[in-house]
């Protein structure tokens, strides 16, 4: 029998969805396997950064998780986790461009709002129908965990429903100024370290170039979306869905901060996140191409997996550390609002055409 859907959420479950259920599937879904490598949480680098940095910045340092006592006072972290957040008025007029997963082009663009181009819409729009609304894929995935207590079944039911979209892109001044602001300065634990000199984000491009009257470029194809005064740092700005993610894919360092939500992690060593080693892993099969939904994925793929990735969840307030070349990907067990700072590309790939982000072939130094 489906499950009587009634409204007992807690401000950031989605409205429809009794939080009970969501929070019996996230919990089910937040079950490590007792054969996972965990990734490992470390409290004591919080009094010693100088120390984390020299270890894990460093393609020799693997991922970790931290809580740094000192995110308490920074202000993306207090004004993100109040509950009237995504109501603030500084929000709503943001234009953003939903995907199915960061860095994947939507094939279906969102309804078009006024005056903003195809595949553009506004923040508040965005919470209102994907974020907070009625998320049809969350609500199949309860009712399913309600009928069979079986977070795989539950799963499979929701990837009947089109995948949730999430809200995962660059911070700029022309874009956000006001959730800018929130992460400016970032805490010393974010910068690049000083001297590093990443490539140009160059697949990003067309995600600003044709967002008019927002576009940061009269000529997009000449300029890098970073520069150097952005001290070498992408900061993006995430909202996403439960069932929403991120599939394996690889970039440069990047440290995740989580304000809201719940997110559970799997990580590979770099020498086991290209192509090959997917497919090696599943048997010599073709991997599921980038841009697949993470819960399809998660369902059809991850359990074939010979090598086994490093697991985490990440609890809102925790800080995850991905190193450069480390493959990862993200399966969002509740709603979450977080912000991610790339720092860049420590010649992952030379040459300035290839695509950043996806799965790529690349030579790591040993
Ligand atoms: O939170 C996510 O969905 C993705 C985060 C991620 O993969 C990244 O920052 O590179």
């Amino acid at each position: 029998m489906a499950a009587q859907l009634d409204d007992d959420d807690d401000g950031w479950a989605p409205r429809t969805i009794p939080r009970r259920l969501t929070k019996a599937l996230s919990d089910a879904l937040a079950v490590l396997p007792e054969t996972a490598p965990l990734v490992p949480r470390r409290d004591d680098y919080a009094d010693d950064f100088l120390g984390f940095r020299r270890a894990h910045l460093r393609r020799s340092g693997g991922p970790v998780v931290l809580r740094l006592p000192e995110l308490a006072a920074w202000r993306a972290n207090g004004r993100w986790r109040r509950r009237d957040f995504l109501e603030d008025p500084y929000l709503s007029d943001v234009a953003v461009r939903p995907s199915r997963a960061p860095y994947v082009p939507d094939p279906k663009p969102v309804e078009t709002a006024d005056g903003l181009p195809p595949a553009w819409t506004t923040l508040g729009a965005y919470v209102a129908d994907e974020f907070r609304g009625d998320a049809p894929t969350l609500r199949a995935a309860c009712e399913a965990f309600a009928e069979t207590g079986d977070a795989r079944k539950a799963c499979a039911a929701a990837l009947r429903a089109p995948p949730p979209r999430v809200v995962f892109q660059r911070l700029t001044a022309a874009l956000a100024p006001g959730l800018l602001a929130d992460v400016s300065p970032p805490p010393p634990h974010f910068a690049a370290p000083t001297g590093h000199r990443p490539r140009a984000f160059v697949q990003q491009k067309s995600h600003v170039a044709d967002a008019p009257p927002f576009a940061v470029d009269a000529d997009p194809g000449a300029r890098p979306l970073l520069r150097e005064d952005d001290d070498c740092t992408m900061k993006q700005f995430a909202l996403a869905p439960a069932l929403s993610g991120s599939p394996p894919h690889i970039h440069g360092a990047a440290w995740n901060y989580l304000a809201v939500g719940r997110k559970r992690w799997f990580l590979w060593e770099p020498r086991d996140s290209t192509v090959d080693a997917f497919a090696a892993s599943l048997g010599g099969e073709e991997p599921l191409p980038f841009g697949t939904p993470v819960l399809k994925w998660f369902v059809a793929e991850y359990p074939r997996l010979a090598v086994r990735p490093y697991e985490v969840v990440q609890e809102a307030g925790d800080v995850v550390f991905v190193p450069a070349g480390w493959g990862h990907a993200v399966l969002n067990l509740e709603p979450s609002v977080a912000v991610a700072f790339e720092l860049g590309f420590p010649s992952l790939n030379d040459d300035p055409n290839a695509p950043t982000h996806g799965y790529m072939v690349v030579d790591l130094p040993s």
